[in-house]
């Protein structure tokens, strides 16, 4: 494990670089203005390659705004939230809004397994038509201490999970990212444990807030976000949100995750946010609103309390907080 630490690759950039200090539009816009013509080259383009096969659905988006989820604060400027990601199955600095087009989102299969009525396996296109498409204004914040605003678009996870007919025996989901290590360079790192792997209760996925994001920013979501499907729970650190979903497994068994077993020291199962529980190597108390140059405090469960605390009643023992 010492390795991780000494590649730093999961510290907040604050300990590792000062870059995102004087992160702010001028400066990438700057930054960008000779190389990465490819990232603020006109919308589409993020979402989708010319080479792509073209999203049948794109006339969805953004979907009908859900007025009930507000934001304390802008939503993260769009070039800024797809220049700074998380995404180590490309690399592991927060530069791989170019590497990521390298992924293929068409055709895209999702599988639909274990304790299920009937496992199954169905495509990208038809699972967005089947569940429509709304937009969310999400908060997120990573375990790093940065965090942004985003204008999702997709579905609740709830209604896959009616459609996948779980078994009442069945009590977690385990999900999975794709893997082709043909253009994905970082799964070539055979000492990391692809693929990544998320997990929820089946309680949690069906909770209101967890989101299946299939857009943001008003399109189909862009590579480096997670195309063409990714989850959104905005009231755990950020490693949550697994990213280009493949599979969706019903199990009774907890399923453990890419970070957990990397390094269980630091990162758990739950990870709901918590500004009073520190990270073994940073403070979590604040955050820096990526874009802005600001700090603010963090909540407790991200501000989303209200929708969530209540799973967590009668498991205060656990280790909740990442
Ligand atoms: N498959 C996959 N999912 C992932 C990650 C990843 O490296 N691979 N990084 C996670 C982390 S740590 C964060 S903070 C968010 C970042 O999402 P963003 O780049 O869209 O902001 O994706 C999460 N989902
Ligand atoms: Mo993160």
């Amino acid at each position: 494990m010492n390795i991780i630490h000494r590649r730093g690759w999961d510290m907040p950039e604050s300990h590792a670089t000062p870059e995102h200090l004087f992160f702010n539009r001028r400066a990438l816009l700057a930054a960008l203005a000779g190389t990465a013509a490819l990232s603020l080259a006109p919308q589409h383009a993020l979402a989708q390659r010319v080479t792509d096969q073209p999203d049948p659905n794109i006339g969805l988006y953004p979907g009908k705004r859900n007025e009930k989820y507000v934001l304390d604060r802008p939503i993260t400027d769009e070039a800024i939230n797809g220049n700074y990601n998380n995404f180590y199955e490309f690399n592991s600095t927060k530069h791989v809004a170019r590497q990521a087009q390298a992924l293929k989102v068409r055709p895209w299969t999702i599988k639909i397994d274990g304790m299920v009525e009937k496992p199954f396996e169905i495509g990208i296109d038809d699972l967005v038509r089947k569940a429509g498409v709304e937009e969310r204004l999400y908060r997120h914040r990573c375990v790093e201490a940065w965090s942004m605003a985003i204008p999702w678009s997709g579905f609740p996870m709830a209604k896959l999970v009616e459609m996948a007919k779980p078994l009442s025996s069945a009590t977690y989901v385990r999900m999975e990212t794709f893997l082709d290590k043909s253009i994905a360079p970082g799964q070539k790192q055979a000492w990391l444990p692809w693929p990544y792997i998320e997990g929820l209760t089946i309680a949690e996925a069906t909770n209101e807030l967890t989101f299946l994001a299939t857009g943001a920013y008003g399109k189909p979501i862009a590579k480096q976000h997670g195309a063409p499907i990714r989850l959104a729970v905005p009231w755990k650190y950020g490693f949550k949100s697994i990213k280009s979903i493949v599979r969706f497994s019903f199990t009774d068994k907890r399923p453990h995750s890419y970070w957990e077993d990397l390094q269980s020291s630091e990162y758990g199962f739950w990870a709901n946010v918590n500004p009073q529980v520190p990270h073994p190597r940073w403070s979590q108390a604040s955050e820096e609103l990526i874009g802005l140059g600001e700090r603010r405090p963090t909540l407790l469960f991200n501000g989303y309390g209200d929708y969530v605390a209540s799973l967590y009643k009668g498991l205060e023992k656990e280790r909740l907080w990442a």
